[in-house]
């Protein structure tokens, strides 16, 4: 076969071979089998050496062509591939900018959140300032105002977690108050709410760090029947009209006389169950009227003025709220349980 008669056949068996390549990778292969180092065409130039001096350069030139015409060809379907694999890339990458975006997950507040929002309101309603304070706060305000002094067992360091001699976590949010008194002038009505610490081991009822609200009232005779009305009407607000508060006599430090407050099981609504072991009440706070010696140290004459104050816990008012079980679900925020109040 004469050379032109080849390159020609080599061409027409290629053209019909590009219609029917679909990607690139499969017309490298057709590459190399025309123009690679084993392809037909290099085969074709190899077997110019038979052919005689005179018969080369024309041969040489026909080859050349074809070569050019050939790889002429692959380029063109090259480029086609690249081009048609860009358009697929750019429709498959499209981003819809007016495609609507899944709403985002929003949070809900605590049960303890929605608790002391009430407890704050019923209190600000009655004319109590919110106050706060620090929570790392010297052993004076912690302690030796309130009538704790350097020998009794509450400031044992088994229950508090000392920063160093003089500076503790403090125990209660009484420092708070202790703090409003020295820089405040009666009358003083306040609510202190926050975090307090105690090296407590961490159960079902006990945890070290929880949360008190404390409230404080300073003025002319002041009585522990204002303190009664007071409590009343706070529990009556946050759990019915039909609740009633109960004193029991008690002891603190820092109020004389001092009380434990029962209220109406709010479970039962006094008639008796598990929740209260059949008495028809529970505990929920101390308080009494302060301490004649307190005042004195945080700067009130006690003879012009008197006081009462009171401590919730804001973890166990919770649980009896929403009848939780377990206090270390407050802190676990697991969505499963945080999602079911209010
Ligand atoms: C409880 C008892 C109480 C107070 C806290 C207080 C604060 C000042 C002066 C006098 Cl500055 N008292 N706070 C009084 C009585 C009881 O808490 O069992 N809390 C959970």
């Amino acid at each position: 076969m004469d050379i032109r008669e080849n390159i020609a056949s080599i061409q027409s068996a290629l053209e019909e071979e590009l219609r029917t390549i679909e990607d690139i990778r499969q017309l490298d292969e057709v590459r190399q089998r025309v123009l690679g180092k084993k392809g037909t065409l290099t085969a074709l130039l190899r077997s110019m050496g038979q052919l005689s001096p005179q018969e080369r350069p024309a041969a040489g030139q026909l080859i050349n062509a074809g070569r050019e015409a050939i790889s002429a060809l692959l380029d063109e379907k090259q480029s086609m591939l690249n081009a048609r694999d860009r358009e697929l890339k750019l429709r498959r990458e499209t981003i819809d900018v007016t495609e609507p975006r899944p709403l985002p997950r929003v949070g809900v507040p605590h049960p303890m959140s929605l608790v002391l929002e009430e407890v704050l309101s019923a209190l600000t309603g009655l004319g109590f300032d919110v106050v706060e304070g620090p929570e790392v706060e010297l052993d004076h305000y912690n302690f030796e105002l309130l009538n704790l002094p350097k020998d009794h067992p509450a400031r044992d360091a088994q229950d508090t977690f000392y920063v160093d001699d003089n500076i503790v976590l403090r125990t209660h949010t009484s420092p708070v108050q202790a703090r409003t008194m020295l820089s405040r002038k009666p009358p003083i009505r306040i609510a202190c709410p926050g975090r307090v610490y105690r090296a407590d081991e961490m159960d079902a009822t006990h945890s070290p760090v929880f949360h008190q609200i404390e409230g404080l009232v300073i003025d002319k005779d002041v009585t522990m029947g204002d303190l009664k009305g007071t409590l009343d009407t706070l529990f009556k607000k946050l759990y019915g009209n039909d609740i009633e508060t109960r004193f029991r006599p008690s002891f603190f430090p820092f109020t004389e006389p001092s009380a434990e407050v029962d209220l109406t099981c709010i479970t039962c609504r006094g008639k008796g169950c598990r929740v209260c072991k059949g008495t028809g009440w529970i505990e929920v706070l101390g308080c009494g009227m302060v301490n004649p010696k307190v005042l004195e140290m945080c700067g009130i004459d006690s003879k012009e003025y008197s006081g009462f104050a009171f401590g919730i816990g804001l973890e166990r008012i919770t649980m009896l709220r929403y009848g939780i079980k377990d206090l270390r679900l407050l802190y676990e925020g697991d969505e499963r349980f945080l999602r079911q109040f209010r």
